[in-house]
């Protein structure tokens, strides 16, 4: 470029338009004939005041709108600039530019044709449409002469804005709530994607989020940078934006590579389950214990994605809002990080000392210990609370229980136990969280029998089942007695509910209803006084044997 046209276009930065125009004439030649010179697009980034926000050169065809990061969407609707850029072809608006307009919320967004001399031939303009039956996402406006174009911008975009405000998401979502859209991207059959989902949606609405709409994407191929392809990753960020949806919530868990990809590609704050969960337990930790357990695991969360720079990194967040680890504690770099995260270690290890002095005074009792363990909000609280006339909090939420409750139980027959409860078990439970709450689950190995509880009402019991199972296996605790016991029994029909306790060779209970506990109980007396110090039968066997002669199965 000759000197003389970098200067010209340096001076574009001057200019100002009124605010009633979308470009005026003077301005709409410099720039046709200056396009016309160096044969490459010129655009204007321009504020609603009018004044020239950012000059861009592109090439031929296209030009490239690189970093906003000064103009802020956050909670609006459309981002205060309008790109004005030259066609040299007088070509209409391309799919670029309207993915630009789309993607970038931008106010509108106007081409202008490069005549043969050089001067403005024909305007295409396209805006943003709110969200509507069709799905559209804008609207394309005919193509009219420069000369005879006429559009009062700064009413049209007001009150374009006004009826976006006015129709976004803001009726299904309470104030202050946040919203999201929930993303699965899975070889897995529909329906399995589905039940995920479903438990998904669960874990997000007991987060205190909206959920606005799910997408679901079976592919044969994962897409490596972006989970989906990026075209239709596009789309999904589009239908966000237009319903102004604050999170994306992916079901998969996203490599520190793909989160950032996906980061560069749109300000909405974009998670996965993990962050999700660790959001979920940074909500619900009130023990000290507890609350270092969830910052530890959000922190080794965080550690890998860290290496990153700029927007993207503050983003991630120690999950949504403010919780957890907070910004500015993000802004530090990997060190600190480390060395918070070995503060941790050693304040929880304190912890764990403590507990070692408990359990021996208890052993010292030589009482034996049930731990009731099973996938979240199976009824483990409940049962405890039924047990031993307690008041463990329980409610129909994951993960309501955190810390762990310990109560004596005194059988019919004046034998005592101690009762446990504890945390919740999910599928894929995120292995940073099994990390942090390991002395949490340590506690299990005390166990002298574990009380594996099943929400027998669960569209998917096998599949929790067999999650609970798995987790045990790698915590290592497979060698533990265990007995199964199906609850929510009086949401089955009697028959359903006998058919599926004889399925698992389990017994069946109802927590809710002490009185359905009695069958549970001798059973349970029974398994405790056959124990031979600390060695008691397999599950499978306790099942033909106690069980059986309990007639529960
Ligand atoms: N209908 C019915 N509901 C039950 C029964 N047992 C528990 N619930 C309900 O199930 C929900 C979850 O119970 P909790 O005891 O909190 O479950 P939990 O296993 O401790 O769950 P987390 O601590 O979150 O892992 C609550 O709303 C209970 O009232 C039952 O036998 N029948
Ligand atoms: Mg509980």
């Amino acid at each position: 470029m000759k000197p003389n046209q970098l200067l010209r276009l340096e001076h574009l930065y001057r200019r100002r338009i009124p605010v009633e125009r979308v470009i005026s004439a003077e301005l709409a030649r410099t720039c046709t004939e200056l396009s016309h010179e160096i044969r490459c697009q010129i655009g204007l980034l321009v504020s609603r005041r009018g004044t020239i926000e950012q000059v861009i050169v592109g090439n031929a065809r296209e030009l490239v709108i690189t970093d906003l990061s000064r103009f802020a969407l956050s909670r609006r609707s459309l981002r205060g600039l309008r790109l004005v850029h030259t066609h040299l072809q007088n070509e209409p608006l391309t799919h670029d530019d309207l993915t630009d307009l789309a993607l970038l919320r931008l106010d509108l967004i106007a081409a202008i044709g490069v005549g043969p001399e050089g001067l403005p031939a024909d305007v295409h303009v396209a805006h943003l449409l709110p969200p509507n039956p069709r799905g559209q996402a804008y609207e394309v406006l005919p193509s009219c002469p420069f000369h005879s174009f006429h559009m009062n911008c700064l009413s049209f975009i007001e009150a374009l804005e006004a009826e976006l405000s006015r129709t976004a998401a803001g009726h299904v979502v309470k104030e202050g709530q946040e919203s999201a859209i929930l993303v699965s991207v899975s070889r897995a059959s529909r329906t399995v994607q589905e039940e995920r989902l479903e438990e998904l949606s669960e874990l997000v609405r007991s987060d205190g989020i909206t959920v606005l709409d799910q997408v679901v994407q079976r592919a044969q191929d994962i897409h490596p940078k972006y989970l989906l392809g990026s075209g239709k990753l596009k789309q999904v960020v589009i239908q966000a934006l237009q319903r102004r949806a604050d999170l994306l919530i992916f079901d998969q868990d996203l490599t520190p590579g793909q989160a950032r990809a996906i980061g560069e590609m749109t300000e909405i704050k974009v998670i996965d389950r993990t962050q999700l969960i660790l959001d979920i337990f940074a909500r619900r930790a009130h023990s000290r214990e507890g609350k270092i357990q969830v910052e530890l695991a959000q922190l080794r969360y965080l550690l890998p994605r860290l290496s990153g720079r700029g927007p993207a990194l503050s983003r991630l967040g120690g999950g949504i809002g403010a919780r957890g680890p907070g910004e500015t504690k993000l802004e530090t770099d990997r060190r600190r990080v480390r060395d918070r995260i070995s503060h941790l270690e050693r304040e929880l290890a304190g912890f764990a000392r403590h507990r070692d002095q408990r359990r021996a005074r208890r052993v010292q009792k030589k009482l034996p210990v049930i731990s009731i363990v099973g996938y979240t909000n199976a009824g483990k609280s409940t049962l405890l609370n039924a047990l031993t006339e307690s008041h463990v909090p329980t409610q129909d939420r994951p993960f309501e229980t955190l810390d762990t409750s310990s109560r004596r139980l005194r059988f019919p027959r004046d034998r005592e136990v101690i009762i446990t409860d504890t945390v919740g078990f999910i599928r894929d439970l995120p292995k940073d969280l099994m990390g942090a709450f390991r002395t949490t689950l340590e506690e299990l190995r005390d166990a002298d029998l574990l009380l594996h509880l099943v929400d027998g009402s669960a569209r998917d019991s096998d599949a929790q089942i067999a999650a609970v199972e798995s987790i045990l296996t790698e915590l290592d605790l497979d060698g533990i007695p265990r007995v199964l016991v199906v609850n929510k029994c009086d949401r089955l029909p009697p028959a359903q509910a006998a058919a599926l306790c004889r399925r698992y060779g389990a017994v069946g209970i109802s927590a809710l209803h002490p009185a359905t506990l009695a069958p549970m109980i001798e059973m349970l007396e029974r398994t405790v006084a056959e124990r031979p110090a600390r060695a008691m039968p397999a599950w499978g066997a306790a099942a033909s044997g106690p069980l059986r002669e309990a007639g529960v199965v």
